[in-house]
């Protein structure tokens, strides 16, 4: 760590063209994150361009700076011209290249011997970084990336916007500081970003107290479509591209769905199936203790994550992902708590 911190401070320096990367369907962290550290190099003069590879949720839209983010889908040729220019490119909030996306993981794949710079919080993650800042144990990518502008000696250019945009990140990635991966330092930082000045209150009601009266309502679709299977402690919840429809769907209403499931007492393991126009099904895994939603995620679901968090994809229809996930749950069974009964 240390060394490639002091190897990383001799790259970093004045006018170098830099890319910041974030995941598809970036999300708190992922943007949070990818602002901060934007707003950092470029205090240390670099050139920085921040991509996402595509469109970014509504409730983000307000975060400082937001709208000089670069998004791939919308300027293809653009955004291969600033990535083919970089000599750096830092990824940010995910460990594989295939998560921004396919076309844009092959395009980075295709680069000619690019500096990738890794800072992320994912369990397993693929070789394709030089400089590899890869700690599972971290409650976000944002919480590393205050760690990782401190280590290079830069707390103090941390200025109000910055803590805003890591603030959410940590807020978002932790579940307002309540998830286990909340620690002791994870805290110190809040307080730390608290005294840059943030109103951390109208962070959060920007966050979760901003809802249109639809996703309100898809909600209660939800809640009301929620199954509970009693012998495998799961809830589910299947939304079909009808339901999402009727509720004027926009990007981002989903968010949090699938906690609601987890939040049944004799739930361990809830899952959210929405079926997406452009992407087949999205699945959305959450845990209780030791059940390994991102083994149950990888195993059938093309996907990955923590060990109660997790999310997953496929291209098979909304009933087929769901009657897949009711076959292998059995093989799970070992992995549930045994409190309740
Ligand atoms: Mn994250």
């Amino acid at each position: 760590m240390a060394q490639q911190i002091e190897d990383l401070k001799k790259l970093l320096i004045p006018n170098r063209k830099v890319s910041l990367v974030i995941h598809r369907n970036p999300d708190g962290d992922a943007l949070g994150s990818g602002l901060a550290l934007k707003a950092f190099l470029e205090k240390k003069g670099l050139n920085v361009t921040l991509i996402s590879p595509n469109e970014m949720p509504n409730y983000l839209k307000w975060l400082p700076g937001v709208h000089q983010v670069l998004i791939y889908e919308a300027a293809v040729s653009k955004a291969q011209q600033v990535l083919r220019q970089s000599e750096l490119i830092f990824t940010l909030d995910f460990n594989d290249l295939t998560r921004t996306g396919q076309n844009m993981g092959n395009f980075l794949k295709s680069l000619d011997d690019p500096t990738f710079i890794m800072i992320d919080h994912h369990l397993e993650p693929t070789e394709y970084a030089k400089f590899q800042f890869s700690d599972s144990h971290k409650s976000s990518t944002s919480e590393m990336v205050f760690d990782f502008i401190t280590a290079l000696g830069g707390q103090d250019l941390i200025d109000k916007d910055m803590a805003t945009a890591l603030y959410t990140g940590i807020m978002t990635d932790t579940g307002s500081f309540k998830f286990p991966n909340t620690t002791p330092h994870t805290m110190r930082i809040a307080a730390d970003l608290m005294e840059k000045g943030i109103d951390h209150n109208a962070i959060q009601i920007k966050i979760y107290d901003s809802f249109s009266l639809d996703k309100l309502h898809l909600l209660g679709e939800a809640l009301h479509k929620l199954v509970f299977l009693k012998a495998y402690k799961t809830a589910y919840i299947a939304l079909s591209k009808a339901d999402l429809h009727k509720y004027h769907y926009q990007k981002g209403d989903t968010e949090g769905f699938v906690n609601y499931g987890l939040s049944l007492k004799e739930a361990d393991f809830a899952v959210l199936f929405l079926e997406n126009d452009d992407e087949g099904v999205r699945i959305s895994f959450r845990s209780k203790g030791q059940f390994p939603a991102n083994e149950f995620a990888k195993k059938y679901f093309n996907g990955g994550g923590h060990r109660n968090a997790a999310g997953g994809r496929t291209k098979a229809g909304l009933d087929e992902a769901v009657q897949l996930f009711l076959e292998k749950l059995p093989e799970f069974t070992s992995h549930l708590s045994h409190a309740n009964e």
